[in-house]
């Protein structure tokens, strides 16, 4: 067994107090402007700023740095097509027979339907794979740890990056996602975890008005 070599924490960067509270403030604030948007335009993204996205999500800590992820950028219009096709198949079968009252209760001030027009209007889709297990060049298994938690952190981070990038993003769950797996020809180790629609906001994009609960709510200090 191989351990690697401990390095000096140089890139560690302390901030006099006040600074502190400035920046966790300045990055709640702009936080707080994130919204999930459902209207997407269908302007170009430059893919040199999606690629850095992708580099900040792949920065996440996770089980054993394993780093059980994998994403797939989806520009090409045929796959896209595909993608939207297979998805709103399973979507019509979620809303028409899947889904039980109670959750399209809860889902009707969001105002989704069975169409699914942003996955072919979005330029950039970005499929986020888990990777159960590895695969080794020569086909043997590893070992993954803690990997559900490790990509919703890869996940989240993408997300804010894509935000602060000045772009909007849409996680959309097709429930069951399998056929991303065909469609993109991903390894037997892998299993969709959501798509990520990217992309800049329609000139007319509505959003749901929704409220987050407070720190009170969200947070016990003992
Ligand atoms: N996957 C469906 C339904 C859906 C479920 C939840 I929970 C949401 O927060 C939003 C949608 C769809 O994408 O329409």
């Amino acid at each position: 067994m191989s351990h690697s070599e401990f390095i000096p924490l140089s890139q560690y960067q302390e901030f006099p107090v006040e600074e502190m509270k400035r920046r966790a403030l300045e990055f709640y604030a702009n936080l707080r402007r994130r919204r999930t948007v459902r209207d997407f335009s269908d302007r170009p993204v430059p893919r040199e700023v999606i690629e850095n996205c992708l580099r900040a999500a792949g920065t996440a800590p996770n089980g054993a740095n394993m780093q059980p992820w994998h994403f797939v950028l989806v520009s090409d219009p045929a796959i896209k097509r595909q993608i939207r096709e297979a998805a709103e198949t399973e979507e019509r079968a979620f809303y028409s027979e899947r889904a039980t009252e109670e959750w399209l209760e809860v889902l009707a001030p969001l105002g989704t339907t069975p169409d699914k027009p942003f996955l072919e209007i979005a330029p950039y889709l970005i499929v986020v794979f888990a990777q159960n297990y590895g695969l080794t060049p020569d086909g043997r298994k590893v070992k993954h740890y803690y990997v559900p938690e490790s990509v919703g952190i890869a996940t989240g981070i993408l997300v804010t990056a894509i935000h602060q990038a000045g772009l909007v993003s849409l996680t959309h769950t097709p429930s069951p996602m399998g056929f991303l797996s065909e469609i993109l020809n991903r390894p037997p180790n892998e299993r969709a975890f959501l798509i990520l629609v990217i992309g800049y906001p329609a000139k007319d994009a509505k959003v749901p008005d929704l409220t987050k609960k407070s720190l009170a709510e969200i947070a016990t200090f003992v």
